[in-house]
Formats: structure tokens, sequence, C-alpha cells
């Protein structure tokens, strides 16, 4: 690695760590005491274990070429997915990039239709025809899935809009990474929903690298919840490798919203453990850095709060693993038994209207 990556990443290491820093009294204070249910402790760790299992299992599935193509995994990302489902409605809808089997499976998609989505199965979430960047699902409100960088900013803002027309009171959760951040369709969208107080969460997943490039060298403005003072949007840094941290975050943002008042921004500081994609080796790092994430991990960390505090007990923690992993194995099976989509299909889907006027024979 040259001199000026090794630098790129240790200042985005402290960059992170401030997060921590500034809210120390309180987060040590929270660290220490339980400040919700059972039920929502044990509901995290269940959500953050299903997601890790699944796309673990999803690794070793493409090492056997079963599932070939684009594949972004979320692995050390899960308490941002886990901390935004605590803390809005199923009503609510989201919209997200192509990291996102997390965030789908979140919103309630099964463990079984995703899976063989990545395997290219009939039985898919989207019928095997958008794999592991394109899943959708209207009846879970979630709207995908968008592989190009950036461009779910202004469909969430759409969708954000649609709600509002409709007189709803839901919200769109529009996530995005931080190399989105530097898109000019977040300026638009962010003028826009302002503008028009429109039901938008923005959430900045900054895990701190777009592919191989850190988050100092593409901008001066590294600490990007700063980019919604421009437009006048609340914005917060929130530590993303909590699942506590970032339900309390989205749970004050979406009470805002909710009031009528327009969008919220928050930038949530987070980590991904492996490379970019499953082809990146992630040289761009050095070793320590991923150790120093992984000795906070949110699967960890959460699975020790909850035991140290005597929240749930080592068998309850252990029937939530046996039950993840009886649920990941069963969906490898589903998949693996699936059909493959009837070439037929190809033609169908692709729009809305099935006399669509503009295809041309
Ligand atoms: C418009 C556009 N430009 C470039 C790319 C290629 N590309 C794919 S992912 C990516 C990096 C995005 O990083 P970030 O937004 O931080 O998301 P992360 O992968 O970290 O979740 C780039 C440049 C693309 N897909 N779309
Ligand atoms: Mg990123």
């Amino acid at each position: 690695m040259s001199d000026t990556l090794i630098e790129t990443a240790i200042n985005h290491h402290q960059l992170m760590d401030t997060v921590t820093e500034n809210k120390k009294k309180t987060a040590k204070k929270k660290a220490d005491k339980p400040a919700y249910s059972k039920e929502m402790y044990l509901s995290w760790y269940e959500l953050m274990l299903r997601i890790r299992r699944f796309e673990e299992r999803a690794l070793m599935m493409y090492g056997q070429q079963k599932i070939r193509g684009f594949c972004h995994v979320y692995i050390g990302q899960e308490a941002v997915a886990a901390g935004i489902e605590s803390a809005i409605r199923r009503e609510d809808a989201i919209v997200t990039a192509y990291r996102q089997h997390g965030t789908a499976l979140g919103r309630g998609c099964s463990s079984r239709e995703c899976m063989a989505e990545l395997f290219g199965k009939a039985t898919g979430i989207v019928k095997g025809k958008g794999g592991s960047m394109h899943f959708f699902s209207a009846e879970h409100r979630y709207f995908g899935g968008n592989g190009i960088v950036g461009a779910q900013i202004p469909i969430g803002t759409g969708i954000a809009f649609a709600e509002k027309y409709k007189g709803t009171d839901n919200l769109c959760v529009t996530m995005f990474g931080d190399g989105a951040a530097r898109q000019g369709s977040l300026h638009e969208s962010f003028n826009m929903a302002m503008n028009w107080k429109l039901p938008v969460l923005y959430i900045v997943e900054n895990n701190g690298y777009a592919m191989g490039t850190s988050v100092k060298r593409t901008s001066n403005v590294v600490e990007l919840y700063k980019l919604g003072a421009s437009y006048d949007i609340p914005s917060e840094a929130v530590d993303g490798m909590n699942p506590e941290a970032v339900h309390e975050a989205v749970s004050r943002a979406a009470e805002f919203i909710r009031a009528g008042k327009g969008p919220y921004f928050l930038e949530i500081r987070t980590y991904r453990y492996k490379g970019h994609s499953v082809s990146d080796p992630a040289k761009y790092r050095t070793k320590e850095e991923v150790q120093e994430y992984q000795e906070r991990d949110p699967v960890k960390m959460t699975e020790r709060k909850i035991l140290d505090n005597n929240i749930a007990t080592e068998q309850e923690i252990r029937a939530i693993q046996e039950k993840i992993k009886e649920e990941i194995l069963d969906a490898v099976n589903f998949a693996e038994e699936s059909p493959y989509p009837d070439p037929a299909e190809l033609w169908n889907d692709n729009y809305l209207q099935p006399d669509y006027p503009y295809i041309r024979d």
C-alpha cells in the first residue's frame, strides 16, 4: 500500500472514532445499562445474525459457483439495518443501493426468496431475474436494490413526494453510500426535498470507502452529515456499529419527519469487513483497521450486552443461533431445488404495462 493510502485509511479511522468520542459520556452510561426491552435486544440480535449467516453462506455458495455475477456483502454493517427497522413502521418505504441483502432481510423478505434470487431461480424475490443487486418487493415496501451509484436518491425523494401527495404519514428511508454522497443527484434531491418539506429520511452509510477510494480522497468535506447544512436539513452523525445508537437517531428523525417538518439526514458511520464485492481483495486498507472494527462487531457486542445484563439466558441465545442456522440451510436447499426461470420469462415484468408502447419488435 502506498503511503498516501495508509494515511487516508488512518484518517478515516480517526474520523469514525470521533462519533464515539463526541458522545462519550452518554454513550458510556447507556452502554452499561439496557435502555430497551428484552424483545428489542433479541430482535436486533436475531436480525443481525440472520443477515450475517445469510451472507456467509452466500459467499460459500459463490465459491462453489452456485451464485454468479455481482455480489456485494453487508458483513459488518448489520446494525444499520437492525436499528432502522426497529425505529420505523412496516408501511414506511425503503430504497437503497446494491449492497442490499441486509436491508431486504430487515424488511421481512424471507431468507428463502432472497437466497433463491442469488441462485437466479424462479422462486427468487424477483423471479431470478435480478440477482444480488436487484431485490425488490412492493409488498414489503422495499423499492430496491439499485446498481447505479446515487440513482436511488431521487427515486427515494420521489417516493416521499408520492406519500405526501397521497396524504399518508409514511416516510421513505433513502439509503446510499459515501461514494454516492458525491453525486449531483444528492444535491438536487436535498434541495427539492427541503423546499417541498418531503417526508424523506436520507441515510448515508459511511463505511469509509467507495470501492477502493477512501472518503478523504473524494472531497474536503469528510464529515458527510455536514452536507445537509447547505439545505438547512437537520443532520447528525451516528455510531453505526451499535443498533441502539442507530435506533435512537432514526426514531428522532422519524418523529421530526412525521410532524411534517421535512427531510432529515443521518450519516451512519459503519464498516464493511469484506472487500467492495466478491472480486475485491481490499488491499487498500490495513489488517489492523479491519481488526479494530471487528472488535466492535455489532453481533458480538449485542450478544455480550444481552448476557452481561441478564437480558436473556445463554440458552435463549443458543436457541436463536440454532433457529437461524436451520433457516439459512433451509434457504440454501430451497434455492438449490428450485427451477431456473423459463427462458420465455425474459420478456415479462420488464414494464408495468403489458402493452408498453415503446417496445420495438
Ligand atoms: C453512476 C455510477 N458510477 C460508477 C459506478 C461504479 N461503482 C459501483 S459501486 C461504486 C462505489 C460506491 O461506493 P459507496 O457509495 O460508498 O457504496 P459502498 O459500496 O461502500 O456500499 C462505484 C464507483 C456505478 N455503479 N454507477
Ligand atoms: Mg462506501
